[in-house]
């Protein structure tokens, strides 16, 4: 499914972000860039030791925050680490700091003169975000991004899940 902003398009795919050739992937990192489990084991996995030799120099990130590595031998030219909330009850601004993770990793790529990038969905693994409270959070901030900022061709979102694509497919179509 796909959607377009102003000139930029979002689009919605099923499959493994570490074989995305966008420019930059996002990896959904945590605030002590250590590496772990889920898309963040995968790229580290994929790409090779160079991108957490670049983590351990910049040696962490706040959540909502996002910082820049090499993509090591992976197709993408950057890897944008950012951190999402650990969801507690949806009280702790959880939406804030998703939204902001987004924000961060676009505004990064935008300062980088990168034009395409995909996104997991970030925080609803291992941080227990609920996916479709978490696809209304990141469409509408991506959707806020393009609408104000110019630089970025393409933003995809790459789910893991038919499920999880389902659910982003149907508020991106609320949404748009
Ligand atoms: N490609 C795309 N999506 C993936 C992939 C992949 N290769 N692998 C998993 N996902 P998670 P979080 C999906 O847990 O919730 C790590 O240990 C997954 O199915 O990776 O932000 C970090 O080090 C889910 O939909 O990230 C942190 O400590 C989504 O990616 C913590 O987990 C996010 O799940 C971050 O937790």
């Amino acid at each position: 499914m796909e959607a377009k902003v102003n000139n930029s398009r979002i689009s919605l795919a099923r499959g493994d972000i570490t074989e995305e050739a966008t420019d930059a992937i996002v990896n959904a990192a945590n605030s002590r860039l250590i590496g772990g489990g889920g898309v963040d084991g995968a790229i580290h996995r994929a790409g090779g030791p160079e991108i957490m030799a670049e983590c351990r120099k910049i040696g962490g990130c706040p959540a909502g925050g996002a910082v820049i590595t090499t993509a090591g031998r992976l197709k993408a030219k950057k890897v944008i680490h950012t951190v999402g909330p650990i969801y507690k009850d949806g009280k702790h601004q959880e939406a804030e700091l998703l939204a902001s993770a987004y924000f961060s990793s676009l505004k990064l790529a935008v300062d980088h003169g990168l034009k395409s990038i995909s996104f997991p969905s970030i925080s609803t693994g291992a941080y227990g975000y609920p996916v479709e409270d978490a696809a209304e959070v990141a469409l509408k901030a991506v959707i806020s991004f393009l609408s104000a900022n110019k630089g970025i061709d393409l933003v995809r979102f790459v789910l893991f899940s038919d499920a999880d694509l389902k659910t982003y497919a149907g508020v991106l179509k609320k949404l748009t």
